[in-house]
């Protein structure tokens, strides 16, 4: 299997988040992706290939281009500020909410704040060539399946399914499992399914997707009553207009292990198999795994092998891409475990 990756996304590279009513030591740190690529190399997964450039069009395909302009423009903005240029986190801390105009402040804090959703997720130097380089993992990785006809792994960092069509947040900027679909639709396919099995609710893909047809998001993830992003991600939220029917939320309790979550995860793949959809995207996420820091769900690593299996039961045109997983002790064995099972290793 053919992995993409670019050494850029190293370039961002946070060292504090916003949690529990202090700075504490951030998670989406540059060594996830790091020891990934490592054992994917070692394990000897197949080629592993730097990603081609991506076109700002591309990205505009799923997001606002004022969005896409903030980000590109926002460490320029940070120093012409007069704001500390050692400063490598950055965060937004006021929102237009609550009867607030959402409007586009000359004063930077209120721009973070108008293309945000939470403060959760720090901005550096680095982060929009990161973020670039991620989106264009996931761009070319849909890219060579279509031309290969074989499953592609497209190693992002950082993760993508909760970047909004105009706002970042969940430490996501871009969504790259969005920009792939999209992709994938551009290059023939007329309908798309997206499945995220990240623990978090991928509210940025839904809500890109939420008044299409032509894309179908499911998601299994832990239940928004109790888990972030909280404000979306509910079992009721089934798309809308002619995307109605064609949004699948499968929240599960905290503390779900594999036997519940396998459940799950069948109704998700017999709905891609009766979908009609051409290519699958998979949002892979590794925070499902019981050690995982910031999570509650309680698969093992020999759980990984069996999602594996279970996900290549999809008989199409398939493009995996990694957002989240925290536990670097296991992140290494918990996607070698996947790709045991999905490769049939
Ligand atoms: N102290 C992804 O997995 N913050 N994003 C949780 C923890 C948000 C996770 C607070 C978690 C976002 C791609
Ligand atoms: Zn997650």
């Amino acid at each position: 299997m053919l992995t993409l990756f670019s050494s850029d996304h190293a370039l961002h590279h946070p060292r504090t988040e916003m949690a529990d009513g202090k700075l504490v030591s951030a998670v989406e740190i540059p060594s996830r992706a790091e020891l990934i690529v490592d054992a994917v190399e070692t394990a000897r997964l197949g080629p592993i290939e730097p990603p081609q450039t991506i076109e700002f069009d591309t990205l505009t395909s799923v997001h606002d281009a004022r969005y896409v302009e903030f980000l590109k423009e926002f460490w320029r903005a940070w120093l012409d500020s007069g704001r500390d240029p050692k400063v490598h986190d950055a965060f937004p801390f006021v929102w237009p909410m609550h009867g607030l105009r959402r409007i586009t402040t000359r004063h930077l804090d209120g721009l973070m704040g108008r293309y945000s959703f939470d403060a959760g997720t720090p901005m550096g130097p680095g982060t929009w060539k990161a973020a670039l380089s991620s989106a264009a993992v996931a761009r070319t990785g849909a890219l060579r399946v279509v031309e290969d006809q074989q499953p592609v792994f497209s190693l992002c960092r950082p993760p993508g399914h909760h970047a909004m069509p105009d706002a970042f947040g969940g430490y996501c900027f871009l969504n790259n499992a969005a920009i792939a679909a999209q992709t994938f639709l551009d290059a023939g396919s007329s309908r798309v399914a997206i499945l995220d099995v990240d623990y978090h609710h991928g509210n940025g893909t839904q809500s890109i997707f939420y008044n299409r047809r032509d894309v179908l998001f499911i998601s299994i993830h832990a239940d928004p009553m109790d888990e972030y992003p909280y404000f979306l991600g509910h079992a009721d939220e089934l798309g809308a207009g002619v995307g109605e029917g064609a949004n699948l939320n499968l929240p599960l309790p905290l503390g779900t292990g594999w036997e519940d979550y396998k459940e799950a995860l069948a109704l998700a793949l017999r709905t891609v198999n009766q979908s009609g959809a051409e290519a699958l995207v998979v949002s892979l996420g590794l925070d499902t795994y019981e050690g995982d820091p910031i999570s509650q769900f309680r698969l093992n690593t020999l759980d990984f092998v069996k999602m594996g299996a279970a996900i290549r039961s999809v008989d199409k045109p398939t493009l995996i891409v990694l957002e989240g997983g925290y536990a670097t002790d296991a992140l290494a064995s918990n996607a070698l475990a996947f790709f045991e099972g999905y490769l049939g290793g």
